[in-house]
């Protein structure tokens, strides 16, 4: 076997999904246009000091207007699946009450082109871009917020129910709830960590509401999901102190959704260990029945593996009552233009634990890709041989779980374009597209053709 795969290369699973992914605030711009008021992101990256080099979404990739240019630019790549977020502030801008039938045709306009594209839309409803009126009443640390999101779910599925294949609840929950409201380096900024916790709730709470808004309101049987960045979490050693760290970090970073998602319980050490923070008796009677409510699939978003030991973490840290315990190490060898480390073994980890631990749970990678610096020729080509390497690399990780059997049905790569990189603003490029933002051309990457070939031959080359 090993023997036949270095000869052919590593071929996928026959109608394995092949899709790259992109959010709205990250790529749409046209942040005052056609009724779309503030987000948080737009009030945070408005805040000097808060996104690098002052960058905003006000404009970001244009994608708003040169929409039919990218839906293009996939279809030269042959993907077969597209994973866009819907701007909650484009379609319902205050949060609350009837919607915005200008937002709303964007993405009529979108997932048209793309069925036309011969590509499947797969819409993730919260990409992290609140109304920013919903977090002037208390955002997602106040309940009624959870509430808010299943009436816009069921808003436009009953738009847009007709011509979405896949639905998404929420993008990486961990980020929304710790990165906005326990470190503060992501919108709203708030630096509380008790309130942090309310939010995590309230996400698998909404999660859940959405989850049956959805259901109530689209038009036939749809895919729908929830896509978690789940920590490939590693012990700095074999220690009973180190392992402890690790146990938390999964506890606050994991268990904290997919218990209530897919078991409907809190994880009874994860109460334990915030006790100092609170009593959790926001929690009410039924809501875990709600967060459970059955999906049909995970998405799991993985850049690399979160190595830990016992100690302190610096403060305000995202990691909410684990700030005295738990010391991150950077895990070793290579890094990306972002600095985290290069380490496709963690993602085959993730997917062999998940394999276990819920085994009738298909799942999708909905994010996977990196930042690198990349180089232009006198010819004006873009060359990311980095990044092609770091990609090959975990798609033969992604491989080797399949032939595990773990049952994946698709990957998405971040990203498309170049875009909004939150708060490091443009100065981290993601894309297989380069945009020059002065312009908002866009070239293809060297890697933009290494996936079209990984796409269409459904596998990776024999390297
Ligand atoms: C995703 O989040 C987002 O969904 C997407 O919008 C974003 O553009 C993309 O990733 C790239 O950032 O400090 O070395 O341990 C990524 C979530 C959480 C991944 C924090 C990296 C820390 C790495 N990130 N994690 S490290």
């Amino acid at each position: 076997r090993p023997q036949a795969r270095a000869e052919s290369g590593l071929t996928f699973p026959t109608g394995f999904r092949w899709g790259t992914a992109t959010a709205a605030y990250q790529i749409e711009g046209a942040a005052a246009e056609d009724g779309r008021t503030p987000s948080i992101w737009d009030v945070f990256s408005r805040t000097p000091g808060k996104v690098r080099n002052g960058d905003t979404g006000d404009i970001a990739a244009d994608h708003y207007h040169r929409m039919r240019e990218d839906v293009a630019l996939m279809r030269d790549l042959g993907v077969s699946d597209y994973r866009f977020s819907v701007s909650w502030s484009r379609v319902q801008p205050t949060g609350r009450g009837p919607a915005v039938q200008k937002g709303l045709d964007f993405y009529r306009r979108l997932t048209d082109e793309l069925r036309e594209a011969g590509i499947r839309p797969v819409a993730t409803l919260y990409h992290w871009d609140l109304p920013q009126e919903l977090e002037a009443a208390g955002g997602w640390p106040h309940r009624e917020t959870a509430e808010r999101f299943a009436d816009y779910a069921g808003l436009v599925a009953g738009a847009l129910g007709d011509r979405v294949a896949t639905w998404t609840t929420l993008n990486e929950p961990w980020c929304a709830a710790y990165l906005g409201y326990a470190s503060g380096v992501h919108a709203p900024g708030r630096t509380e960590p008790a309130a942090a916790l309310r939010a995590a709730h309230h996400f698998n709470l909404g999660h859940g509401l959405a989850v049956r808004a959805l259901r109530a309101a689209l038009p036939g049987p749809a895919e729908v999901s929830l896509t978690l960045n789940l920590h490939a979490v590693r012990p700095l050693s074999g220690s009973e102190a180190d392992r402890d760290a690790a146990r938390r970090i999964d506890a606050l970073g994991n268990r904290v959704f997919l218990d209530p998602v897919f078991h409907g319980r809190l994880p009874e050490d994860l109460v334990a260990d915030t006790a100092a923070l609170t009593d959790w008796s926001f929690v009410r009677d039924g809501d875990l029945a709600v967060a459970s409510e059955p999906i049909d699939s995970l998405g799991i978003n993985y850049y690399s593996p979160t190595v830990v030991g016992a100690g302190v973490s610096e403060s305000p840290s995202p990691w909410p009552g684990a700030e005295d315990r738990v010391r991150f190490e950077p895990a070793p060898g290579p890094r990306t233009a972002m600095d985290w480390p290069v380490d496709p073994d963690g993602l085959y980890e993730l997917l062999v634990r998940l394999r276990d631990e819920l085994p009738h749970v298909p799942l999708v990678i909905t994010e996977n890709g990196a930042a690198y610096d990349d180089y232009a020729d006198p010819s004006g080509a873009v060359h990311d041989p980095e990044r092609v390497a770091y990609l090959h690399a975990h798609l033969a990780a992604v491989h080797r779980a399949l032939a595990d059997g773990v049952d994946v049905r698709g990957y998405f790569l971040w990203s498309l374009l170049d875009n909004f990189e939150w708060a490091y603003g443009y100065g981290k490029r993601f894309g297989i597209v380069h945009v020059d933002f002065a312009t908002q051309r866009r070239t293809p990457k060297d890697s933009a053709r290494w996936y079209a070939r990984v796409v269409a031959r459904n596998g990776l080359a024999a390297s």
